[in-house]
């Protein structure tokens, strides 16, 4: 009898406790009613089929859901209404009756579905394309990535070897991994992505890889998402037998001409093509004396036929090209209206890379006559890898203010929006539970411009942890806060890339090693001398400001008008320059570095209260990193402040936390840590 009871209770505590490994996402549905689903369709599509199970087995009420194919206007929108009958979602095509379920299901989670009463909801994405760039290698790795392998393990993926035959899938695992990662992405609208590093190895090309590329194109074709590969330019003799990748050869246009048809076979709705030329040591037609507009359009060519695009990139900068902030508008302002109409010139939101505040990059009002599309990277790279809490929805809002200030000309065509994913093999995605919600804003954002941080932040939270506003209040406000506070403790008031050299994980102001080109070098960025610090961009320095419409030319030429966060990105100011709170600027860098270390620090309290509200598995693996957090930032604090103190002389304001480090101490830390890996917490000072 004993043994008994204590089997029942074994099975019970089983059943009781779950273990929250972060792997469901904002996706944790705790199952419905079985609703009742219905459609106008006969034979529903694979699409449609996943949205009316989506429904049947996640909505909670008890109505009647009704799924009408072919009304509306827009590939992609849909419209939501309460009539008598029940819900109704009515949309032109399948893919935005997939969009009207996860809307659904997701108003339910948050409690907005009361919101649906006799007014009906529409929504029509902002973005055509939403699309996440991969930077994942073939042999696993990810660059930039700190959350794992690469989720693709290409060495176990079956090739499709004829298009339409389903392959059997060895590893049902990986399917399932591909599978739920689909789901997440259609969940928050994202219809595209790119499978490989834009650093493209040529073997991408290879039949044995688009022959796995087409087994996963049929996974996430259902959930309404497309593949696109990033090539390499010198593929023709990477694979090929060619000895040339010349853009003007015939034998090279046969080349791409050829593997395009062949991708198309196999795939018949690939995307298209993402291309990284002559940057940072890919090739590019400039190997040949050709120009962008001869590479982009010869691969434009080939895959017009099949209704291909190619996403260009704009990320080029020359060790001898003066500013790198000016490379890319004048590398590629003289080409404005030479591209073809399925060319999309792919550009960063900021001039030079990244970081954890730019201004938007000028290209984007120098293309008049040409498609362009943005690139922000949702990966952390400059933004405390997968240790640090950033969310980045107000950077990318901000990036939308940018863009809103200058009325200038827009190329038409299809809008695309780019970002460069967090994700790979670790059970939670994205290596920190919290950067979760960069994934989901990035989509969320994608499909509606127009959310604010706050909302975003909110849905995510409600979903992802619980809706008890006890949790979802302060750690909402905790999101909003923290890429402002990265933004104080790392770089402050407009400064830029002083990180260390390669991982890019803490600060290394003097980071200067022999035989580095000058430009990717801290002190090519900051510019501290015994005058001032930053960079002068203006009519009397590099002239990037000139590269800007009114009025943000204006603005960001004058040091007066200048916004303070941007000063030392166009203004190389001097010590003692006045700034608005009347206190010198050495003394507001030294606040801004101690404002971003108290705010990291008052994080891990905020973080301790909410611990009654959510599990236990989370709460510690939030907790360990955002006390890194929080030591990582003292110790940006210390070494910016006594580093730069070194050419302003001056002292340490009063109300500045004393140091905890020395100088000396800081510049010997060398982190083992390669590109690909978030930094161990035993790691660090
Ligand atoms: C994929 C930065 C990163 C590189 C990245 C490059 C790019 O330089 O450090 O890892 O390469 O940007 O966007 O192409």
């Amino acid at each position: 009898m004993k043994k008994l009871f204590t089997i029942v209770l074994l099975c019970l505590s089983a059943l009781t406790v779950q273990a929250e490994d972060g792997h469901s996402l904002w996706l944790r549905y705790k199952g419905g009613n079985h609703a009742t689903v219905c459609t106008n369709q006969k034979k529903p599509s694979p699409t449609l089929v996943i949205a009316q199970k989506e429904l049947s087995k996640n909505w909670q009420g008890d109505e009647k859901i009704i799924l009408v194919q072919g009304e509306g206007n827009g590939k992609e929108s849909f419209t939501l209404q309460r009539t008598d009958e029940g819900i109704q979602a009515s949309s032109a095509t399948d893919k935005g009756l997939l969009y009207a379920a996860y809307t659904l299901l997701r108003m339910q989670e948050t409690g907005e579905i009361d919101q649906l009463t006799t007014t009906s909801i529409t929504e029509t994405p902002s973005n055509d394309i939403r699309i996440l760039n991969h930077w994942d290698n073939p042999n696993g790795t990810v660059e930039r990535g700190y959350a794992g392998s690469s989720l693709w393990k290409w060495d176990e993926i079956t090739p499709t070897l004829k298009a339409g035959k389903e392959v059997k899938w060895k590893n049902a695992e990986l399917k399932q991994r591909i599978t739920d990662y689909a789901r997440a992405n259609a969940s928050i609208g994202i219809n595209a992505t790119v499978l490989n590093n834009v650093n493209a190895k040529p073997l991408m090309l290879s039949s044995d890889m688009i022959g796995k590329t087409a087994s996963i194109a049929d996974i996430l074709r259902p959930y309404g998402i497309k593949v696109y590969l990033a090539v390499n330019f010198g593929s023709p003799h990477g694979i090929g037998d060619l000895d040339t990748a010349d853009p003007l050869n015939p034998e090279v246009v046969k080349w791409w001409q050829k593997k395009v048809a062949e991708i198309y076979t196999l795939i018949p709705d690939f995307g298209g093509f993402l291309v990284k030329a002559n940057s940072e040591g890919e090739p590019g037609p400039m190997d040949y004396n050709r120009t962008h507009v001869d590479g982009a359009n010869m691969l434009a060519d080939a895959l017009h036929p099949h209704g291909g695009i190619v996403m260009w990139r704009s990320f080029v900068y020359a060790s001898d090209g003066g500013d790198r902030a000016n490379q890319a508008y004048t590398e590629f302002k003289r080409f404005d209206g030479q591209f073809r109409n399925n060319v999309i010139i792919q550009i960063k939101n900021g001039p030079i890379d990244f970081q954890p505040r730019e201004p938007i990059s000028p290209l984007f009002f120098g293309l008049e006559k040409t498609r362009t599309m943005p690139e922000f990277q949702i990966t952390q790279e400059y933004t405390g890898h997968s240790i640090h809490t950033c969310f980045l929805a107000p950077m990318w809002k901000e990036f939308f203010g940018f863009q809103s200030m200058c009325s200038t000309p827009k190329a038409y065509g299809q809008k695309l929006l780019a970002g460069v994913a967090n994700i790979g093999d670790d059970i939670n995605w994205c290596g920190n539970d919290l950067a979760q919600a960069n994934w989901y804003a990035f989509g969320r954002l994608a499909w509606n411009e127009e959310l604010s941080s706050e909302q975003i932040a909110r849905e995510f939270l409600a979903q992802t942890f619980t809706n008890d506003p006890k949790f979802v209040e302060p750690i909402t406000e905790l999101l909003l806060h923290s890429r402002e506070t990265v933004v104080s403790y790392m770089m402050p008031l407009g400064l830029h890339h002083i990180f260390a050299g390669g991982h890019h994980y803490g600060p290394e102001p003097w980071c200067a090693p022999k035989g580095w080109r000058e430009d990717w070098l801290p002190r090519y960025y900051h510019r501290a001398d015994n005058e001032g610090i930053g960079f002068d961009r203006t009519h009397n320095g590099s002239k990037n400001t000139e590269q800007y419409p009114e009025p943000l030319r204006s603005l960001y030429d004058n040091i007066n008008t200048c916004p303070e966060n941007l000063l030392l990105w166009f203004h190389h100011a001097s010590w003692n320059h006045l700034m608005s709170n009347g206190l010198t600027l050495w003394h507001n860098l030294c606040g801004k570095y101690e404002e971003g270390a108290q705010q990291a620090e008052k994080f891990v309290e905020v973080w301790k209260q909410v611990k009654p509200y959510i599990d236990s598995e989370r709460y510690e693996s939030m907790l360990w990193r955002l006390q890194r957090q929080a030591r990582d930032a003292w110790w940006w604090h210390d070494a910016c402040i006594l580093y730069f103190q070194q050419f302003s002389q001056l002292p340490i304001p009063s109300c500045i936390t004393p140091m905890q480090f020395k100088l000396d101490d800081l510049m010997k830390v060398k982190l083992p840590i390669d590109n690909y890996r978030a930094p161990k917490p035993d790691m660090l000072p």
